[in-house]
């Protein structure tokens, strides 16, 4: 039997409560919560193919996508030509203006939102003038009718040899001189925050429910608040500050300007997930936690994105079982809400995704058999959120919906159990071999499909069934580093 462990939830209310005990005769299931607070990072993929992935995603329960940049780029094989923009004209590698719009379109129509990265920080980083995917010629401080250094569109901050930013530690540094040589907007002016809030308006106008704030920890948070001011109120805002523990700029400023990413959430499960103490990752964000993280209303957490698969500060596609374990964990998490990341295989850093002769990149397409143990060959679509296992396990999370009053954490051992009142129960195994126990779900006697390694499918479950008893008891075989989830949406007694 589970050792019962207290939970700080999120309003900071101490929940050692006991599960329900015992059940009324005839009671109703309660009803799947249908919440859609799980976003997927479909990265690089083209608008034609998100138009055409929105359905499964709905069914799988995601509720909205990121995707990369929309705006017209530099030329370039490389992945990252699409954050160095041109212009502000929807035109890219990844599709047409018309293209987005149709995606937003048809993702709407099954109740998925469309959040797009915005890159705002900064222009191209190429010394040499050169012209863009949709035909605009531009300098490195000159882009016609749109921005130059003549009108002070541009910060040159004089603070280090070459205008690049070197130091983390001077606030000034990283927010007026150049990442990586990507020319520097002007900011804090007028007229340079105008232009941007009309780009945002044009995204609005076409569909966009949201943005990515690319390199946000760039720019002060004035400057950011400034240019998403205009946006709809319901409008979903994603600062991306990269949280540094010796940097003085702190994700945190960002929060005047909506939800910021937590970048450390990914970092500790990686290790956490890596040394096998899972209940460890039940206090990230918690008090319990060592670490300081954002408010957890306001914090969206993720195993990887795109920068940090490449450089390996988290777990990846690569790491197979261990990363299924870390997105059950953060789809479980009581903190922030899970933004999946979905990529293509690489072994070259810079390798962009596969193109056609012109540089348009080729529509994605998931391989039948995309899982953890799959080998990957470079280029292909990895496809994350179509694992069998995570995409269960979002469905257990829109079925729950966000941890709230009922949620509880058990654990034994490598063993831990998430408790969501009577909608569903989940358990993680951290071990290396198959655990088998009596587990106390807190669910309503019934027999429930496992969503990890099954679906219930024309009422049979393809899984483990899991019999829930009277007083909610379960004998449940959870297998090595996996786990095991059920819910009230996946009952194979109906
Ligand atoms: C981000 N967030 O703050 C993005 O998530 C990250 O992927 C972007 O870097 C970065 N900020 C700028 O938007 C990527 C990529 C870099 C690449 C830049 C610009 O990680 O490697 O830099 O985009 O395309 C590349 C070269 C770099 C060169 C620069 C300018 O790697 O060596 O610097 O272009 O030509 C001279
Ligand atoms: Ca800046």
């Amino acid at each position: 039997m589970l050792r019962r462990l207290a939970v700080r939830l999120l309003a900071g209310a101490v929940v050692v409560g006991l599960l329900a005990a015992c059940t009324p005769a005839g009671a109703e299931h309660p009803e799947p919560a249908a919440a859609k607070d799980v976003g997927v990072q479909l990265f690089h993929w083209t608008w034609d193919a998100i138009a055409a992935e929105c359905p499964a995603l709905a069914e799988a329960g995601y509720g909205w996508v990121l995707t990369s940049p929309p705006q017209e780029h530099v030329l370039g094989e490389q992945w990252w030509t699409v954050y160095q923009p041109v212009s502000y004209r929807v035109e890219s590698r990844l599709g047409t203006r018309e293209q987005l719009a149709a995606m937003t379109a048809a993702c709407a129509e099954v109740g998925v939102d469309v959040v797009a990265d915005a890159v705002v920080n900064h222009m191209t980083g190429q010394d040499e003038p050169g012209v863009g995917w949709a035909g605009s010629r531009y300098a490195h401080y000159d882009y016609p009718g749109l921005w130059s250094d003549a009108e002070g569109h541009f910060h040159h901050c004089g603070l280090t040899a070459d205008d690049d930013i070197s130091r983390y530690d001077d606030v000034v540094e990283v927010r007026s001189c150049e990442l990586v040589n990507l020319a520097d907007l002007a900011t804090e002016t007028e007229p340079v925050r105008a232009r941007l809030r009309e780009y945002l308006a044009d995204l609005v106008d076409l569909g966009i429910a949201g943005v990515r704030i690319d390199a946000a920890k760039h720019m002060a948070p004035p400057d950011v608040e400034a240019i998403v001011a205009d946006l709809p109120a319901q409008a979903l805002v994603l600062s991306e500050v990269i949280r540094g523990p010796q940097e003085p700029i702190r994700p945190e400023e960002y929060l005047g300007a909506g939800d910021v990413l937590e970048f450390a959430w990914g970092r500790d499960v990686k290790g956490i997930v890596q040394g096998g103490a899972l209940r460890l990752a039940t206090e990230l964000g918690s008090h319990e936690g060592s670490a300081t993280y954002l408010p957890s209303d306001a914090a969206w957490i993720f195993v990887d994105n795109h920068d940090t698969e490449r450089g390996r500060q988290t777990l990846s596609y690569a790491d197979g079982q261990d990363y299924v374990l870390a997105n059950v964990l953060m789809l479980a998490s009581h903190y922030g809400r899970p933004i999946v990341y979905s990529g293509y295989a690489f072994s070259d850093r810079d390798a962009g995704p596969e193109q056609d002769g012109s540089g348009a990149v080729l529509p994605a397409t998931c391989p039948e058999d995309a899982g953890p143990a799959r080998a990957w060959a470079d280029g292909e679509w990895v496809c994350q959120h179509a694992w069998p296992e995570i995409a269960g396990v979002v469905g257990w999370r829109a079925a729950v919906g966000p941890a709230g009053e009922d949620a509880q954490v058990q654990v034994d051992g490598r063993v831990v159990a998430f408790s969501r009142g009577e909608r569903g129960w989940l358990v993680v195994n951290g071990n290396a071999e198959d655990v088998t126990s009596t587990f106390e779900t807190g669910l309503l006697p019934g027999a429930y499909c496992d969503v990890v390694a099954g679906r219930l499918a024309d009422g049979a479950c393809t899984g483990q069934v899991v019999e829930v008893a009277d007083g909610g008891h379960a004998t449940v075989t959870v297998p090595a580093r996996s786990a095991v989830a059920v819910h009230v949406g996946a009952r194979q007694d109906g």
